[in-house]
């Protein structure tokens, strides 16, 4: 049961298993992966997709001869495993011309260069078959408050992206794009930092519609907030569009560890929603379970593949771990006892109307507050119930 297989919907990123795991520190610690390699090996360990920057299929600066050879090659590898590319995205924050931000740079034609980059990679998304574009603008930021005039700023972020959708509406690609929060890290504050900002920002654009969000794990909870909870707000507005799965601890530098390899409670709830939704019923998430995670500089390229392996390891397991959780009888019954349920039936009657509701006297001058606030909602021995599941101890 714990052996992935397509239907799982395993994605990873090329820059993942391909990181040769250079840091702020220190140099590479791992040679070049081909990436017509890691398509072979991500297809012979079950996942179903590959995701991937312009640039980390296709050098920066490389000639369109190149270009076109790679590209074929990669196109190639991907029809003799059947491996899918669901999400493409754009390196907009490794090379120097992007210190200052793409869409946001305070120079003006770095941001029209940032466009044409970006355009370009949406043409290759179409070409591959990709639905989703995740923009990631890890570089949108600032690190001194009079440096960035965040208003306008903000402007040139919706005018960028107003033109990348126009763009792929006119040539009828179809795709939708994903705009991933992260709080800091490249940048010391980074525009759009979690994924409420992110959401909130999606309604100032032209096409709200074509825009949603690709949260991650780590990102969200380097801001100490709850990544489930935020999850299931996107769910709720119909956002989460793409999601990218990792393990991090707590609030300190972006770790990227492997899914679950963090904070394995909110990872076992995690997928617990992904793949049951809500507990009183409403949207599910149907896409690509995305890890982007860093196969840590400790490891050869053993370790690589061991580490995209745990990736779905933990998924599976938590996923079985969850199923057992729904099905189990006491859990059910503690789900009654802690009101859960009832937080389902709307709190006015169908109909009533406030006027109803002042003239309801058991609602207010007849409601006995003291019982109320003296009953026990029974939320640990629920808790208690999910980490022996999580646990096997039952
Ligand atoms: C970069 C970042 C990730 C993003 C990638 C998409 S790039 O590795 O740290 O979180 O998902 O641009
Ligand atoms: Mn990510
Ligand atoms: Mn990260
Ligand atoms: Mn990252």
């Amino acid at each position: 049961p714990v052996q992935p297989t397509r239907e799982d919907k395993f994605s990873f990123g090329l820059w993942t298993v391909g990181w040769q795991a250079q840091d702020a520190f220190g140099s590479a610690t791992r040679p070049h992966l081909d990436p017509v390699e890691a398509v072979h090996k991500l297809a012979e360990l079950g996942a179903y997709g590959i995701t991937f920057h312009d640039d980390d299929l296709v050098p920066f600066g490389s000639d369109a001869q190149t270009r076109d050879g790679i590209i074929a090659g990669f196109k190639k590898a991907l029809e003799e495993t059947g491996l899918i590319v669901p999400m493409v995205t754009t390196n907009t924050f490794s090379h120097p011309v992007f210190k200052d931000g793409a869409f946001t740079s305070n120079d003006r034609s770095v941001r029209r260069y940032a466009l044409r980059k970006v355009l370009r990679q949406v043409d290759l998304a179409a070409e591959m078959g990709a639905k989703t574009f995740v923009l990631w603008g890890g570089r949108e930021g600032a690190e001194y408050d009079a440096a960035k005039d965040i208003n306008a700023a903000l402007d040139r972020y919706r005018e960028g992206l107003n033109l990348v959708a126009q763009y792929s509406e006119d040539k009828g690609y179809g795709l939708r794009f994903a705009i991933e929060p992260k709080p800091n890290e490249p940048r010391g504050d980074i525009l759009l930092p979690t994924l409420g900002h992110a959401i909130a920002f999606t309604y100032e654009l032209e096409r709200p519609e074509l825009f949603g969000i690709n949260p991650e794990t780590g990102h969200e909870q380097m801001s100490n907030l709850n990544f489930t909870q935020g999850i299931a707000q996107a769910l709720w507005q119909g956002k989460l569009f793409h999601i990218d799965l990792n393990g991090q601890h707590s609030v300190k530098f972006d770790q990227d560890l492997v899914f679950g390899h963090g904070d394995l409670l909110n990872a076992f709830s995690l997928v617990d929603l992904l793949e049951h939704g809500p507990i009183g019923g409403g949207p599910k998430y149907d896409g690509p379970r995305h890890f982007d995670y860093k196969p840590s500089r400790t490891e050869d390229s053993d370790g690589v593949w061991e580490s995209a392996k745990a990736n779905m390891r933990m998924y599976l397991l938590l996923k079985e771990r969850a199923q057992e959780f729904r099905a189990d009888p006491a859990v059910q019954e503690a789900l009654r006892a802690s009101k859960v349920l009832e937080l389902e039936t709307p709190t006015l009657n169908p109909g009533e109307t406030y006027q109803d509701l002042l003239n309801d006297k058991s609602a207010f001058e007849d409601y006995d507050v003291d019982a109320a606030g003296a009953q026990g909602y029974g939320f640990v021995k629920l808790h208690q119930l999910a980490i022996d599941h999580l646990l096997r101890a039952n």
